[in-house]
């Protein structure tokens, strides 16, 4: 049925998992400004501020408390049982998809787990958090390096391997993510253009929501791997479908 599919995931995949989203209540914006943290800026003014920000998330990810769920477990099955093309673009830095097994994944904001040396752009595989012992092995002076993650104003990375898969998808679908950050809201536009058929994963419905052909509402845990299913079956989404979903 369908041939290629992109799938867009953002915090709310992984809010089941332990993790705070950034802009719902009791998320990442309440306690810290974004000037501050998420922005080149808020960097230069304060590294250690801003890196202590990323390393209390490091830490989390690496407690042993925090798994992937039924929804990232869904996509890497998807990967595994669909017989046409699938990319998926996480605006999540955590690994909670290659956790699950996901492989055919871009990380558009970057990767929590990776230092990224300033002047090359070389990234790093962090074994602790982030500190003034990590230096990059690609340049005389070593440089420090930064958090590879992708801050206000800076532009995202992959963005060419995602235009093309959604200039050619039939099939895009956004999970846990609010629409309101850019050029990843704007996914949805273009596949619209380009004629596929669009779905949306949300407890409430986000920014973007009049530009989704379908909408499903609940959690990811719950209503991604039904669509899965649907999709490994050969069902296309449909109305009828989608008042099932909410129903
Ligand atoms: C559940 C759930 C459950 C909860 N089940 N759902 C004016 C107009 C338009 C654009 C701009 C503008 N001024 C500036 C811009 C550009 C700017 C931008 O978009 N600003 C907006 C604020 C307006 N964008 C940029 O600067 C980007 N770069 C850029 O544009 O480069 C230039 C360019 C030019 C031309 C083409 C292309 C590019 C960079 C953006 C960088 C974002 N960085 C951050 C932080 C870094 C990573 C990190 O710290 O983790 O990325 S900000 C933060 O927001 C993070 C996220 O990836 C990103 C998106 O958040 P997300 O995932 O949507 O989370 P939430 O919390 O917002 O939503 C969670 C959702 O889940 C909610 O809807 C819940 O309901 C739902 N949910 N539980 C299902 N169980």
């Amino acid at each position: 049925m369908y041939r290629q599919i992109v799938v867009l995931t953002g915090a709310g995949i992984s809010a089941e998992s332990g993790l705070r989203t950034f802009r719902d209540q009791d998320g990442l914006w309440e306690e810290h400004l974004i000037e501050d943290v998420a922005t080149p800026e808020g960097y230069a003014r304060d590294p250690q501020l801003v890196e202590r920000f990323y390393n209390e998330r490091w830490r989390q990810l690496h407690n042993g408390d925090v798994e992937p769920n039924l929804a990232h477990v869904a996509l890497a099955k998807l990967e595994q049982e669909f017989e046409g093309e699938l990319l998926i673009v996480t605006q999540n830095i955590d690994d909670l998809h290659e956790r699950a097994g996901s492989r055919r994944l871009l990380h558009m904001h970057g990767e929590l787990s990776k230092g990224r040396c300033p002047r090359s752009r070389q990234t790093f595989l962090l074994r602790d958090p982030l500190g003034e012992h990590h230096t990059c092995t690609c340049c005389i002076p070593a440089q420090r390096l930064r958090p590879h993650v992708v801050w206000f104003g800076e532009m995202p990375i992959g963005l060419d391997r995602v235009q093309h898969a959604l200039d050619t998808c039939d099939l895009f679908i956004a999970i846990g993510t609010s629409g309101s950050v850019y050029p990843a809201a704007g996914f949805v536009d273009t596949a619209n253009h380009h004629g596929a058929q669009t779905v949306e994963v949300n407890i409430v419905p986000p920014d973007n929501d009049s530009q989704f052909q379908y909408h499903l509402q609940g959690k990811a845990s719950s209503l991604v791997p039904y669509l899965v299913d649907r999709i490994l079956n050969d069902e296309v989404i449909s109305d009828q479908y989608d008042t099932e979903m909410t129903a």
